[in-house]
């Protein structure tokens, strides 16, 4: 069986879509959630799809989306909060989904954004491109609602009752090999101070640390 009859087998959408086009459609929906950007492309195209202050952008350090985002949901309960990361990140980092599954924070989405490949570095395959299959091993960490997204309408009405009813929830999107539309502004002071201002959690704003 090739790498994408598996894929088929496996319920994971044919057709690549587009992560900037996803990433507009999602944010198109929200309104004080929170969202984690993962590193490099995952984050560029959240910076292009509005700069929202409850948006942060991850610098640096692959994996990192879903831990941060695990953090900001169990310290705001009545807040959504998302995570955006790509498959080589997520592959680094699946002791996280586990983490996920036993805390279980009813208000955390994640998104997948599944290319196939480590594209930042020179495009090297990373292992969902040989048969990994992301939404496979999230049930098997214990995210039990986990599923692929097969088109755009399918990752809207997905993402709509991922904000409406409990979760955890992680959402698998394939996407295309385009690059990142633009970088991320590197001002990693400033990016965290207006997120957490927008959190309540800067010192001073009342909801936070004295
Ligand atoms: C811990 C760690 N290891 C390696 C790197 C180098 N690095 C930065 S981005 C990246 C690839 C990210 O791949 P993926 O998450 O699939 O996103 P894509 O680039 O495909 O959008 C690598 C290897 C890093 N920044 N951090």
């Amino acid at each position: 069986m090739s790498p994408l009859d598996t894929a088929a087998a496996h319920g994971r959408n044919a057709r690549p879509m587009s992560r900037l086009d996803l990433t507009r459609r999602l944010v198109g929906k929200l309104s004080d959630e929170a969202v984690i950007g993962g590193i490099g492309n995952t984050n560029f195209d959240l910076w292009s799809a509005g700069r929202r202050p409850q948006n942060f952008y991850m610098l640096g350090s692959m994996g990192l989306a879903v831990p941060i985002a695990l953090g900001v949901a169990l310290a705001q309960p009545g807040r959504r909060v998302i995570a955006l990361e790509g498959d080589g990140s997520i592959l680094m980092q699946l002791g996280a989904l586990a983490t996920v599954a036993r805390l279980a924070p009813k208000n955390l989405l994640i998104v997948i954004m599944d290319n196939g490949i480590y594209q930042i570095t020179g495009g090297q395959e990373t292992a969902t491109a040989h048969g990994a299959d992301i939404v496979e091993i999230a049930r098997g960490a214990g995210i039990a609602q986990s599923r692929w997204a097969s088109d755009e309408a399918e990752f809207e009405r997905m993402v709509e009752s991922a904000l409406r009813e409990e979760g955890p929830r992680l959402i698998a999107v394939r996407i295309d090999s385009a690059p990142g539309a633009t970088q991320t502004e590197r001002d990693p002071a400033q990016l965290r101070d207006r997120f957490m201002r927008a959190m309540g959690a800067k010192p001073g704003s009342g909801l936070g640390p004295a």
